[in-house]
C-alpha cells in the first residue's frame, strides 16, 4: 500500500522523472504542500512564491489569468523555484484533440511546454491527448484528472476507473492523479494531488468544496493544494508554514516504512 511508504522509497518506484523529483523534494523539505497561486498580477505571484517558497514542494499556476504576462515573469518565477527548490505546475486542464492540445501546450503567448515541469490533463479525450503532449515534450510530468472537488460535477465511477487505467498505460509520462480518494493504493510511483483544502471553510459560493488537511491526507493525498486558504491570509508565510506542518504531521502518522 503506497500510503505506508516513505516518499524517498516511493521515488524509487516512480517511472516518471518529474514524479521522482517531486518525491525527493517532498522528502527533503518535509512538505506535502502545493500552493495555488491564483493571483492576476505578476508581481503578486512572484511575492507569493518568495514567501511560500520554503514551505512548498510545488507552485500551481493558472497562467491565463494574468493581466500582465511577460516572458520575464517566467524567468523570475523559475529563479525563485530554483532558489527554494519547488516545482512549477501549470493547471491548464488540457481537453481537446491532439493537434489543438499540441498548439495550446507549446505555442501562443504562454509557451507552457518551455517552463512547466508538471501539467494537468483531462482524460476525457483519451490516449491521443497524452500522445500529443509527449510528442511535444517527453520530459514532462502529467497529472491526469480522475475526480474534481466541485459540487455536482459529472464524473462517475467508470470515468474515474478508466482514467486510472489510462494513466497506468502511460507510466513514464504520468506523475500522478488529481483526485479526492485513494484510487491507486497499489501503485506507489504515482502521486495523489488533492485540491479543495482549507482549515477555516468547507466551501465557497461557486461550488468549491473543502476538506481539512488531516482529512485529505487520510483520503490518500500525497500533495494537498491550498489556494485561498493561504493567499487570502494576512500572514502568507505563517499560514503556509502552518499548512505545511499540519499536513506533514498527518502524513507522518500514516507512513510506517
Ligand atoms: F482539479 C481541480 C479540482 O478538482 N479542484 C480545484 O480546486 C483543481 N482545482 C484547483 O485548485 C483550482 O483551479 C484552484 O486553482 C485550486 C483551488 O483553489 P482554492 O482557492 O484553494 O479553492
Amino acid at each position: 500500500d503506497r500510503l505506508s511508504l516513505s516518499f524517498t522509497k516511493r521515488a524509487t518506484y516512480a517511472k516518471n522523472n518529474m514524479a521522482k523529483k517531486l518525491f525527493n523534494v517532498m522528502a527533503k523539505k518535509e512538505t506535502n504542500l502545493c500552493v495555488a497561486a491564483d493571483l492576476t498580477e505578476a508581481t503578486d505571484i512572484l511575492n507569493l512564491a518568495e514567501q511560500v517558497g520554503p514551505y512548498i514542494c510545488c507552485l500551481k499556476t493558472h497562467i491565463d489569468i494574468l493581466q500582465d504576462f511577460h516572458p520575464n515573469f517566467i524567468k523570475r518565477l523559475k529563479e525563485i523555484a530554483e532558489t527554494h527548490e519547488f516545482i512549477l505546475m501549470e493547471d491548464r486542464k488540457f481537453a481537446d484533440i491532439g493537434n489543438t492540445v499540441q498548439l495550446q501546450y507549446s505555442q501562443g503567448l504562454y509557451q507552457i511546454s518551455s517552463w512547466a515541469s508538471l501539467i494537468t490533463v483531462h482524460s476525457l479525450f483519451g490516449r491521443s491527448i497524452l500522445d500529443s503532449i509527449i510528442e511535444s515534450n517527453d520530459d514532462i510530468g502529467v497529472f491526469l484528472i480522475a475526480e474534481v472537488s466541485s459540487s455536482n460535477n459529472l464524473i462517475d465511477e467508470k470515468y474515474t476507473t478508466e482514467t486510472i487505467k489510462l494513466g497506468l498505460s502511460y507510466e513514464s509520462s504520468i506523475a500522478g492523479v488529481v483526485c479526492q480518494n485513494p484510487l491507486f493504493r497499489d501503485f506507489p510511483g504515482f502521486l495523489q494531488l488533492t485540491p479543495g483544502v482549507q482549515l477555516d471553510s468547507t466551501k465557497d459560493n461557486l461550488g468549491q468544496q473543502y476538506n481539512s488537511p488531516e482529512k485529505v491526507i487520510e483520503n490518500g493525498a500525497d500533495i494537498a493544494v491550498v489556494g485561498r486558504g493561504i493567499t487570502k491570509s494576512a500572514d502568507i508565510a505563517g499560514s503556509a508554514e502552518q499548512y505545511r506542518r499540519v499536513l506533514w504531521d498527518a502524513c507522518k502518522r500514516r507512513i510506517s516504512e
